[in-house]
């Protein structure tokens, strides 16, 4: 054979070659790419907590133009109204009178900063430089219980969790520890299908703890990464709480005796006040390690997170700004404040 027509021939074989490869990981790639949207920034996330503080700050810098302590009443009142806490408010106003001093500020408007400043100041002493994140390192499984009241957002907390955890190649188990209602388990389970998570659950009106000791049987001679537990919201007494909460720790324990490696309480930002009094309550039943406080992107009253840790000594660990599985985060202190102030 002529040498110039097999050249041409191993030549135009190459090329086909080449584009068959290109297309395969073409079509590798597409299925691999993850329809996620874009997270939005966590300012505009809290934009009604940004309002309510800055927006309110404005107005009230305006209407006074100079320090005196009638700034000072209208500040306080300002924090009061934002849910940070009668204490916290207190000792911010009273950090902010000891600046004003030092630096000898006489214009209402050099203000901003300074509260800035103090309440930074404020959350890095009560976090440490370090957030308190989970504490899921080092341990298999990772073991973390979701207690609160109904409806705070404990199921699409967990929800939130295992796809991240799924996303980094983790195994999860599900524990549908709420046997109350029916309703609860299904969806559960629904949320374990979406996020590439397993699920352990028993039929309605079951005992929590009988399905959490299935679960973490399962989890450990299955080898899971990480397993989540849910928990019924509604109990008729103290007591019973106390009762239950208690129940399912030493269950868990039985099986893995260091966990659960969380324990963490959901509240709803949106209850202001009566979130810290629920923590009170759940604390006082179980200890907790720390909370996740939720819907902070419907309300003006995200301010509870300045004084939440100073008046419980309970981190915040995570934060829910939304229903997406983008719109669960790890508290940070500087990511918060920047968001609340610039
Ligand atoms: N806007 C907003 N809604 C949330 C958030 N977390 C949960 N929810 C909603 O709150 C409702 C109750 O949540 P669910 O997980 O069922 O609460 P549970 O009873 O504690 O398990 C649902 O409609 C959730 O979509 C959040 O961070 N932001
Ligand atoms: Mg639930």
């Amino acid at each position: 054979m002529d040498t110039n027509l097999i050249i041409y021939i191993a030549a135009a074989l190459l090329i086909v070659i080449c584009a068959i490869i290109i297309i395969i990981i073409k079509k590798k790639k597409n299925i691999n790419i993850e329809v996620v949207a874009k997270p939005e920034s966590l300012k505009d996330k809290l934009a009604k907590t940004k309002n309510g503080l800055l927006g309110k700050l404005a107005e009230i810098v305006n209407l006074r133009g100079k320090v005196d302590s009638e700034l000072m009443d209208d500040l306080e009142e300002m924090l009061l109204q934002a849910d940070v806490g009668v204490q916290t408010s207190y000792d911010i106003i009273d950090s902010l009178k000891e600046e004003i001093k030092l630096q000898q500020i006489t214009a209402a408007t050099d203000i901003q900063k300074q509260l800035e400043e103090i309440i930074r100041k404020l959350l890095l002493k009560d976090y440490g430089r370090e957030t308190d994140h989970l504490q899921y390192k080092n341990v298999k499984p990772f073991v973390a219980l979701f207690t609160g009241v109904n409806g705070v957002g404990k199921t699409t907390t967990i929800a939130k969790l295992a796809k991240r955890f799924t996303k980094n190649g983790k195994s999860v188990l599900m524990i549908a520890g709420d046997t109350f209602r029916a309703a609860a388990i299904d969806q559960l389970a629904i949320w374990a299908e979406r996020t590439g998570a397993d699920i352990m659950k028993q039929q309605e009106g079951s005992d929590p703890s009988s399905v959490v000791y299935d679960g973490m049987m399962k989890a450990v001679n299955k080898k899971y990464d990480v397993v989540l537990i849910d928990t019924a919201g509604r109990q008729h007494t103290k007591v019973n709480l106390m009762n239950e909460l208690s129940k399912i720790k030493r269950t868990i324990k039985k099986i893995v005796p260091d966990a659960p490696h969380e324990t963490l309480l959901v509240v709803d930002a949106t209850t202001g006040q009566n979130a810290i009094t629920q923590a009170e309550l759940f604390n006082k039943a179980t200890e907790l390690s720390g909370l996740v406080l939720t819907k902070l992107d419907g309300t003006a009253k995200g301010g509870i997170i300045i004084g939440i840790k100073h008046q419980l000594d309970i981190p915040v660990k995570l934060i829910g700004v939304g229903e997406t599985y983008n719109d669960l985060r790890d508290f940070d202190v500087n990511e918060f404040v920047e968001a609340i102030f610039e």
